[in-house]
């Protein structure tokens, strides 16, 4: 049978602990690591490996492109962080390029895979990835807002004191400031949630602005976004379909086209294949145009 590969290019805060999540969950056969610092790969590849004895099932190393070959998903979580000084769109520009000579080489490799990109502004960056590989929409997944989705269901879940797998809520649109809350939608069992509208302000300003806190605090997130990363790559490798807001192309999207943006996908063994319309309200299909205009002015200031 043939074993199956996740290519995990930039093994920094986020690849590296989605390595290791993938490792501890046992969810592919191998594991490589792909890292422009080549040291800092090797590194995690030997610490990982040092723990085999206690998890095993897995072969995991240090590696390049050309291993890129034989993966049934690559994913992208390398980046530049933002200098001193720099402007958002610099940055932006910076991660282009950074992605221009990335997803050329894996094209060199592999043309049946399927490309997760995590990196930042992620809408942007699976956008572009897209347009440089011409693969189809559906084999070219951003993360999107399944974490902000994650991050959402947790403080309702916290606030009614109930599991957060069982609160069904959405956060669409883009994985970044004009996201928004599909509140008209969210329940827990067909039931409407009992939270007043101060409470929901709360919830959806925490929701967020997430990362800014963590980011103050420790400097970088990534625990909870590998974990999301482990569930998209699981529903791939398991041809689950399961529903997940992952970013996708959107085509006629309550009238958005040609934007990646989040919102939920059924996600299986051939990567996005059904993107599922929500039922929006009148106000939030205003705040989902919203959304799609920011990107959309995004993009064409950096001329993708
Ligand atoms: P980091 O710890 O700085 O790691 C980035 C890694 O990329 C480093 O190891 C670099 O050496 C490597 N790298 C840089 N250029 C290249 C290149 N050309 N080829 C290969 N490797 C390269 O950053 P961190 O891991 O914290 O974040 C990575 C990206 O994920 C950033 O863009 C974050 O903004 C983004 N995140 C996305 C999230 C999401 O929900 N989608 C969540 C958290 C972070």
């Amino acid at each position: 049978m043939k074993k199956t590969r996740i290519v995990i290019i930039g093994a920094g805060a986020v690849g590296s602990t989605t390595a290791y999540t993938l490792l501890l969950r046992n969810r592919a056969d191998e594991l490589v690591l792909v890292d422009a610092n080549h040291q800092k790969a090797v590194g995690d590849a030997l610490d990982m490996n040092h723990g085999m004895p206690f998890v095993g099932g897995c072969k995991l190393w240090a590696g390049t492109y050309e291993d890129c070959r034989e993966a049934d998903i690559i994913v992208i979580a390398a980046g530049a962080a933002q200098k001193e000084g720099e402007s958002r769109i610099d940055l932006l520009r910076r991660n282009v390029s950074i992605f221009d000579d990335i997803v050329s080489e894996v094209l060199k490799h592999n043309e049946h895979g399927i490309l997760l990109i995590a990196s930042n502004p992620v809408d942007i960056m699976s956008y572009f990835t897209w347009k440089k590989s011409a693969w189809p929409a559906k084999r070219v997944i951003g993360s999107g807002t399944l974490l902000d989705s994650a991050r959402f269901r947790y403080l309702i879940g916290k606030r009614l004191d109930i599991d957060p797998r069982s609160v069904h809520a959405h956060i669409v649109g883009e994985h970044g400031d004009s996201e928004l809350p599909v509140w008209s939608l969210a329940n827990v069992a067909g039931t409407e949630l009992d939270i007043g509208e101060e409470d929901k302000e709360d919830i959806f300003a925490n929701t967020r602005d997430a990362a800014y806190q963590i980011i103050s605090a420790k400097g970088a997130t990534y625990y909870a976004i590998a974990l999301a990363l482990d569930r998209i790559c699981t529903a791939i490798l398991r041809d689950e379909g399961a529903v997940l807001n992952v970013s996708t192309r959107l085509v006629d999207y309550h009238g958005i086209s040609d934007v990646f943006l989040g919102v939920p996908c059924i996600v299986d063994r051939q990567g996005v294949r059904e993107v599922l319309e929500l039922k929006l309200s009148a106000d939030e299909k205003v705040l989902l145009q919203r959304s799609a205009d920011k990107l959309k002015g995004l993009i064409g200031s950096i001329a993708l």
